[in-house]
């Protein structure tokens, strides 16, 4: 599934590297690609939308709507 993020805290490669490690902790075999540039995480993952948003949250970021 494609899921799409807005995290406006997203602010270099190493937010980024962050992200994705707390996205794949949720789903290793997760899909990331994030843009500090335009604050956008696409994700492509068996997890739900839910799961995703909760590890990015828990990884110290705010997800906005989309
Ligand atoms: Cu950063």
């Amino acid at each position: 599934m494609a899921l799409v993020f807005h995290v406006p805290d997203l602010a270099c490669s190493a937010c980024v590297d962050t992200v994705t490690k707390a996205i794949q902790s949720v789903d290793a075999a997760a899909q990331v690609s994030a843009d500090p540039k335009t604050k956008q995480v696409n994700v492509d993952t068996a997890a739900s939308e839910a799961a995703v948003k909760t590890a990015i949250t828990n990884a110290g970021y705010t997800v906005a709507q989309a």
